[in-house]
């Protein structure tokens, strides 16, 4: 029999952003006061660059004003043209990038364990056209990248990951290492992209940031994410304004401070999820392998609607009733998109997993905020469902 259970008295969202005591932002706010430098690499932006670098352990770092001018600059800084294979399980702004170079998404189904491209399947759409392999660590959950290099390296190809929900993720250098050693995720590939939007564990309400090994990239980034502009009289490539300013520099600070505390909180919510859930029927969840440290950034579930009995449209639409708003991230996929579904890549023949996938993935609410006794109610209103 169903539960008689309470709507939430206020909106419970997927996600809140973390934010530092006013009086502390307003310390770093009084020095650019007193510095009176907005933009254009003052004194914040240089910390903030420092402390981005030491935090993902990476060789180099340019920040930018969001993730998506990060990534469009990341394929000018590569000269990318003609085709790259993409995922169509992700957000709109990884295949627009790419129209916005003049470059065709190709699309490329996933693995159905970890919802990133399915690397077995990218050779057999290789063509003279592809430049390079856009692939996205979904929900955190680490592509498949040693397998994506030793194709990338096979034809030539450049890799760039879009890692924005992979802020603090870290992996294995290499697969087969017997000496085990962890590794930041932006450190594999030609660039990763980070994003850090207001809803990212790591944010300066809107701010990004690319990652790359190549020093001498370095230069080249940061000439385009300043109209090109070398010095006073030489302006030496089209650029782009993708500068980060002062303001969310200084916040990136303070919200840097918060980060590991808000992911110990992170990992106490997902445990909660997961113990709730672990024996429900038709609910399963993403687990990484022992080797990966988390992110943290979402918690999401899959439902299966023959074995649950709802569908997870159902349970979104009813989740809302409670005054919970889950997302359905990705739906719809890209390659449903009016400006993609004409591309013979996005044919539903070609991803069958990501079209089951855009169907049956809801991301529930995650964030350090969220007091574990709402964690369960929002598990029981789920169960509740089923009755
Ligand atoms: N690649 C991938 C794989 C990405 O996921 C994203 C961004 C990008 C690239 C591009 O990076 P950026 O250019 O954005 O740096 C959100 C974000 O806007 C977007 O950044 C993010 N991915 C995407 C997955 O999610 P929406 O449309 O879901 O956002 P919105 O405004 O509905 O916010 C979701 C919930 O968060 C709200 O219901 C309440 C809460 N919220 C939101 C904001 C903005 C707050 O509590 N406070 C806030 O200030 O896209």
């Amino acid at each position: 029999m169903r539960k008689k259970i309470n709507p939430f008295d206020l909106p419970i969202f997927v996600t809140r952003p973390l934010l530092p005591k006013l009086s502390v932002f307003n310390a770093r706010l009084s020095e650019i006061w007193g510095k009176q430098w907005l933009t254009n690499n003052g004194t914040q932006h240089i910390a903030l660059e420092k402390a981005i670098k030491k935090y993902l352990h990476v060789p180099e770092v340019s920040l930018f004003n969001n993730g998506t001018i990060a990534l469009m600059t990341a394929c000018q800084s590569l000269r990318l043209s003609g085709d790259v294979i993409t995922t169509p399980f992700t957000f709109a702004a990884t295949p627009h990038v790419l129209s916005w170079n003049n470059i065709q998404p190709i699309f490329c189904d996933i693995e159905p364990a970890t919802l990133t491209i399915d690397a077995e399947k990218i050779e057999s759409m290789i063509t003279p056209r592809t430049t390079a392999i856009l692939a996205v660590h979904v929900f955190g959950n680490p592509c498949n990248v040693y397998k994506i290099q030793e194709i990338a390296d096979r034809y030539g190809l450049k890799v760039i990951y879009d890692c924005a929900h992979a802020f603090g993720t870290e992996i294995l250098s290499s697969p087969n290492e017997k000496i085990k050693k962890l590794v930041g995720i932006g450190n594999f590939g030609d660039i990763s992209m980070f994003s850090f939007h207001a809803t990212k564990l790591f944010h300066c309400a809107e701010g990004g940031a690319l990652s790359f090994n190549d020093k001498n990239l370095k230069d080249r980034i940061d000439l385009l994410k300043n109209f090109g502009i070398k010095n006073e009289n030489e302006v030496v490539m089209p650029g782009i304004n993708g500068k980060l300013n002062e303001i969310q520099a200084a916040l990136g600070l303070v919200v840097l401070d918060l980060v590991s505390e808000e992911r110990n909180k992170r990992k106490k919510i997902l445990n909660t999820y997961e113990e709730c859930l672990k024996d429900v029927p038709g609910i399963s969840f993403f687990k990484l392998n022992s080797d990966v440290i988390n992110s943290y950034q979402y918690f999401v579930i899959r439902i299966n609607s023959k074995v649950f009995g709802l569908s997870r449209d159902e349970v979104y639409n009813e989740f809302k009733k409670f005054n919970v708003f889950t997302r359905k991230y990705f739906y719809p996929l890209c390659s449903e998109y009016t400006c993609y579904r004409q591309l013979s890549s996005s044919s539903k023949n070609n991803l069958p997993i990501a079209n089951i996938a855009a169907d049956e993935v809801l991301s529930m609410p995650f964030y350090g905020s969220l007091k574990l006794s709402y964690v369960e109610k929002i598990c029981s209103i789920l169960l509740n469902m089923k009755h």
